[in-house]
């Protein structure tokens, strides 16, 4: 997989994946990240990649010409994404990295201060991406996240079984994971995951997963189809919980 960053700070996205499993995967040869200085391709005489914004208003939005130059400069592959990262893309999700970690080469263009000219996306972008309901000062750390979360589902990355049962590629939030020692500060690991039943513990933690994500994801149940033993849990936490009050 192939990521080519168009930016205006190449040096965050190359300083930020030069740590741990993406630095592994790039010495490995299965990732490559490439940041392209977008202010390096302006032909305005002071250097200038913004501009004010026609029809007036708060802000600059940056000019097409540096970005589209430095575009044509990478001449990425037949077929590849070009992926522009602002507010008002398409949400992001596990999906979504799915579908994106299939593709060979992807093109990630980030945005400042009030965004790009239009023209860009209409010439070049096939994705418009936001990562989440909130506001950044600029695309870098959106990239850094799509880049985060696509490498890792490339073959090899890491260890193909820790995807399988992680959050959002079952439907539900993981269960809680304990280490060594067995008790810390007084605090002991629940005794079910030492007693060495693997069908008891796969359930307690599938009661687990159901308990956590009603009280932090409600909303992800609404599109999951709960088996029997599910369904059974659940009428028990109710009964308990009626209980209580
Ligand atoms: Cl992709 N970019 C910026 N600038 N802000 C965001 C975002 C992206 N996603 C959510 N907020």
């Amino acid at each position: 997989m192939i990521f080519k960053v168009l930016t205006l700070f190449p040096e965050v996205i190359l300083s930020a994946t030069n740590y741990s499993i993406l630095k592994r995967a790039q010495q490995k040869g299965l990732i490559k990240i490439e940041a392209i200085n977008i202010r390096e391709f302006t032909l305005d005489k002071h250097k200038r990649a913004d501009d004010y914004p026609y029809g007036g208003g708060y802000g600059m939005v940056m000019t097409a010409q540096p970005i589209i130059d430095a575009y044509e400069s990478i001449k990425p592959g037949r077929t590849h994404r070009v992926i522009y990262l602002t507010p008002q893309g398409k949400r992001y999700n596990q999906q979504y990295a799915e579908q994106l970690s299939k593709e060979e080469e992807i093109v990630i263009i980030c945005g400042h201060y009030e965004g790009i000219d239009q023209r860009v996306i209409d010439m070049i972008v096939t994705d418009e991406v936001s990562i989440g309901d909130y506001v950044l000062s600029g695309g870098e750390y959106a990239a850094l996240v799509l880049i985060d979360s696509i490498s890792r589902l490339v073959k090899g990355v890491i260890e193909e079984k820790s995807t399988q049962e992680e959050s959002f590629s079952t439907g539900l939030l993981e269960y809680p994971q304990y280490t060594r020692p067995f008790e810390f500060r007084g605090k002991k690991v629940p005794e079910i995951l030492l007693c060495g039943d693997h069908e008891k513990i796969r359930k307690w933690r599938r009661y687990q997963s159901l308990l956590k994500t009603i009280k932090n994801r409600p909303d992800l149940l609404e599109n999951f189809e709960l088996t029997d033993e599910d369904r059974e849990f659940l009428i028990k936490y109710c009964e308990i919980q009626k209980f209580m009050l």
